[in-house]
């Protein structure tokens, strides 16, 4: 297949961003050959119970290179079996400006966003430019990633799809991550939820758990639900995961459960239209221009201690 995209015809430009404790390295280049640019995110797979088994680690075939050896301490490197190392890899391409501002190492910031400023300055700027939602309708009209639906409710007004998030490879328990995307378009996030939302937001905490109980066992309580403000997609979908899995994007900043969220509008019911919402912006962003020319934010200046430094270091 001349389409296939193969690793080794990768040209490797730049790492945009290496989390060393996530184990987790995002680099962009180019294919040989083709045009536009491509971001490749590679992540070291987590353990599972199974590969610390006999057939796993603790094996003949595990090669062990010692470091040094103190009194009753030894620091080892362990090679297991070769086909225990796969590394989870996600590629995207063709990847635009957006794409790589979103994996790239940068500083952010917090804005309190009033109603008032999300109907100025972030509205606007989420009409205009987002992220294509078209792997969203893929999912929702049958065309993509239908051998991973875990339960699909195919109610217009109130249904939706759950299935496996991309992050996760939907089998290793340890790292559970689903998502929960509506069938009904136009709600754009948080900010779009009220009253009448409601059964809707019911049916995916009550299905979703009771689904993924069914076919993972991991019960409600063990479960984070939750939704992303600001998202990156504007098609409204909730995240669940695994509560002692460290999931990427728990963050308070940028966190809201769904049960929390249930219950303000039960309270309130336009609490989203009339609440201040705390939001990260990063300076990448456009919408970090938008928020700054309007006096609501500011860059950090490099200072001249840092430039010092790199100045040094490129003398060295
Ligand atoms: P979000 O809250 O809009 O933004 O979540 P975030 O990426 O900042 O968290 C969107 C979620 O959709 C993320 O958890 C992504 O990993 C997931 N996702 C993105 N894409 C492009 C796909 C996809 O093609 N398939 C699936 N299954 N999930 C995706």
């Amino acid at each position: 297949n001349d389409n296939q995209l193969e690793l080794k015809d990768f040209e490797l430009e730049k790492i945009l961003n290496n989390n060393t404790v996530r184990k987790t390295v995002c680099v962009q280049g180019k294919f040989k050959d083709k045009s536009g640019v491509a971001l490749i995110v590679l992540e070291k797979n987590a353990f599972t119970e199974e590969v610390l088994d006999n057939e796993g680690y603790f094996s003949v075939d595990t090669e062990l290179k010692t470091f040094f050896q103190n009194d009753i301490y030894g620091n080892y490197e362990c090679f297991p079996r070769p086909s225990l190392n796969g590394v989870k890899t996600s590629i995207i391409y063709p990847a635009t400006e957006k794409h790589i501002a979103k994996f790239s190492q940068q500083e952010s910031h917090i804005v309190l966003e009033t109603p008032q400023l999300y109907e100025k300055l972030t509205l606007p700027h989420i009409t205009k430019e987002q992220f294509n939602l078209q792997w969203v309708y893929n999912i929702l009209e049958g065309k993509s990633e239908q051998d991973r639906i875990v339960y699909d409710n195919k109610c217009e007004r109130d249904g939706f799809v759950l299935l496996p998030d991309l992050k996760w490879d939907g089998l290793t328990k340890e790292t559970l991550y689903l998502l929960a995307i509506v069938r009904r378009r136009g709600i754009k996030s948080l900010r779009d939820l009220d009253e009448s939302t409601l059964p809707l937001l019911k049916r995916i905490r009550d299905e979703g758990k009771k689904k993924i109980y069914e076919k993972y066992k991991v019960p409600a309580s063990q479960l984070r639900v939750y939704l992303h403000y600001q998202p990156s997609f504007y098609h409204l979908h909730v995240h669940f995961t695994y509560l002692r899995h460290e999931a990427p994007g728990i963050y308070a900043e940028k966190s809201h459960l769904l049960d929390t969220v249930i219950d303000n509008i039960e309270m309130i019911g336009d609490y989203y239209q009339r609440a201040t919402l705390p939001f990260t912006i990063r300076e990448m962003d456009n919408i970090f221009n938008i928020y700054e020319t309007n006096g609501h934010v500011h860059r950090i200046k490099p200072n001249i201690e840092n430039i010092e430094l790199i100045d040094n270091n490129l003398d060295s």
